[in-house]
């Protein structure tokens, strides 16, 4: 039985991965800041079957006191600051998470258990708004915020430990990846919740910033896959994850409303509050490496991603109001 250890298990990525692990056999160690009742909804179906440890990634002592106690064939690290407008707020907490971390979790992994595998979450805001389109491996970074340029420091510490001390260690460079566990702050879920509590009547505006920005948007469940999967192969190699398409934020809301029967111009309301002081509009990768040498493809398209989620927020509105 192999062992894996995630830090911010709690998250979207976290209790996907932590379903897929444990459905694999795996026995999980997972730590979150924060493992209130309501932060576990999202591990309900696999709650009694992990080892939860509450504590801050950045606890040098617990961190290196877990990896020798469980001394994980694997790590992925999701513990992070994710939501990129408020990495402007708290500039010295994101390097703390999505940076210093990092290096704890390295210094830890090659003192104490070098065999150990580990998986960062890297992410395609490092990229910035770049001129290559499709990003493929070779592209250069250039982080436009606190949260990109923390990334991209602990991105590029694990590139340095893979070499140096010949770590297995690797990064994922997600693109935007949602699901019905999504938080609402992100745009994807704002959109399908908001969907729901107008169809059921709760409220009748939808307030957003720029209509026209475009993201590739992916399914959390499909990119889990292929993150176990890098941690599989025979020499370890950083690749780059989305769908290879992109879409406007009113694509969403149209495919979202329609699904409901209604028309998003009705309902949606533009707010300056929610326009970035910069946007990037291409961001998107070329994944044929991912399909050639891991064997990757994500399996649920557009469309049916924005349906999962609005039939979630749908269900769930049902549930609280019958309750
Ligand atoms: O959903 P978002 O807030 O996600 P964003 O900024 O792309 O970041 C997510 O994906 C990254 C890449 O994987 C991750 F690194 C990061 O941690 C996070 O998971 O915004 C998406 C787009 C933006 O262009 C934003 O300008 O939606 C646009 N948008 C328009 N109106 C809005 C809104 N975004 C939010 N959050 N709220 C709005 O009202």
């Amino acid at each position: 039985m192999k062992t894996a250890f995630i830090t911010g298990i709690t998250g979207q990525d976290g209790s996907y991965l932590a379903e897929f692990l444990r459905k694999n056999n795996y026995k999980v160690v997972g730590l979150d800041i924060n493992l209130s009742a309501e932060a576990l909804s999202n591990l309900s179906d696999v709650e009694d079957q992990i080892i939860l440890i509450e504590g801050d990634l950045n606890n040098n002592e617990l961190i290196r006191h877990i990896v020798s106690t469980h001394t994980p064939d694997e790590i992925y690290n999701f513990a992070s600051i994710s939501f990129v407008p408020s990495s402007w707020e708290s500039v010295n907490n994101n390097i703390d998470i999505n940076a210093r971390a990092v290096a704890n979790l390295l210094e830890a992994i090659r003192l104490i258990s070098p065999r150990t595998r580990l998986y960062q979450a890297s992410s395609s805001e490092m990229f910035g708004n770049p001129s290559v389109v499709p990003q493929d491996i070779t592209t250069p970074f250039a982080p436009r915020n606190p949260y990109a340029a923390a990334k991209a420091f602990a991105h590029w510490l694990i590139d340095c430990y893979r070499s140096i001390y010949k770590l297995y260690a690797v990064s994922g460079i997600l693109y935007n990846h949602e699901s019905p566990r999504r938080p609402q702050h992100f745009v994807s879920r704002k959109i399908t919740s908001h969907v729901a509590k107008i169809k059921y009547g709760l409220t009748d505006k939808l307030p957003l910033g720029n209509l026209e920005a475009k993201r590739d948007w992916g399914y959390a469940g499909d990119y889990i896959k292929a993150m176990w999967l890098m941690l599989q192969q025979d020499q370890p190699e950083d690749f780059l994850i989305g769908t290879g398409k992109l879409h406007t934020v009113r694509e969403f809301c149209e495919i979202a409303f329609n699904h409901v029967g209604l028309e998003y111009q009705d309902f949606v309301v533009q707010d300056p509050k929610y326009y970035r002081q910069i946007e990037h509009y291409d961001l998107t990768p070329d994944i044929s490496r991912a399909k050639e040498k891991l064997g990757w493809i994500p399996e649920v398209d557009f469309p049916s991603l924005v349906h999962k989620m609005v039939d979630c927020d749908l269900k769930n509105l049902e549930k609280s109001l019958e309750g």
